[in-house]
């Protein structure tokens, strides 16, 4: 098996395909990456040809030789499957994997699909909501979704990361909210285990080279 046909479609600021960045590195895997602006030309995502691979008009599209996936959870997933070198999910630990997946969740289905740009879109074209409403909206949601998360870093097999010590997709989730956290000016202060876990990624090469700064389709 080789990873050198990997291409990834990804756009600088997209916690989802922070996310996937983050687990490429943490696996060592090289990628391309193509990048899909999701504001210029109306957004580049909504474009004929982008379609044509990822019917939901979302980032991030993984493209492995002839085979495409979507939906970053299934594309961290699959790499993981695919390259079982540097596990991102406990081996051998049933109630482990169940803990990792469960902390996902919490990120990709209950915090970060009400803070996506569409909805942020919809918010302003329908009902009027200006730049600050929709910053309090994503503030309250991601604020609601992260004190949960915490608390359930309070209790389980937390360690220097959200599951033991050695990095998850529990912690390729949870980074990018915290980025998203930070750049909507949500408090984290009351939120000690997630501030010390975030540090310590945040140290790590795989997670910083990963972070929206760092890509080359910055602006
Ligand atoms: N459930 C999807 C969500 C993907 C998603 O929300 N992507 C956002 C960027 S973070 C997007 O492409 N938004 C484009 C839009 O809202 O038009 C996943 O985990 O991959």
């Amino acid at each position: 098996m080789t990873a050198s046909s990997l291409v990834l479609y990804s756009y600088w600021r997209s916690s989802a395909a922070f996310r996937v960045r983050i687990a490429l590195n943490l696996k060592g895997l090289p990628y391309q990456v193509h990048p899909v602006h999701l504001i210029s030309d109306g957004g580049q995502q909504h474009s004929a040809s982008y379609r044509e691979l990822s019917p939901q008009e979302q980032i991030p599209t993984l493209v492995d030789g002839d085979f495409v996936v979507r939906q970053s959870m299934t594309i961290m997933e699959y790499l993981d499957e695919r390259f079982p070198e540097t596990p991102l999910l406990p081996r051998n630990d049933v109630r482990g994997r169940a803990r990792v997946r469960e902390l996902m969740q919490v990120v990709a289905c209950d915090i970060h699909p009400l803070g996506n740009l569409r909805v942020l879109q919809h918010l302003e074209a329908t009902y009027g909501a200006g730049q600050e409403q929709k910053a309090d909206w994503s503030r309250h949601w991601i604020a609601l979704g992260l004190n949960a998360f915490e608390a359930l870093l309070a209790r389980g097999d937390t360690g220097t990361f959200c599951h033991g010590d050695t990095p998850t997709l529990a912690d390729a989730c949870l980074i990018p909210q915290v980025y998203n956290a930070n750049r909507w000016g949500v408090d984290l202060s009351g939120m000690p285990n997630i501030c010390r876990v975030a540090a310590a990624a945040q140290a790590l090469p795989a997670f910083a080279d990963a972070a929206p700064e760092a890509q080359l389709d910055a602006v």
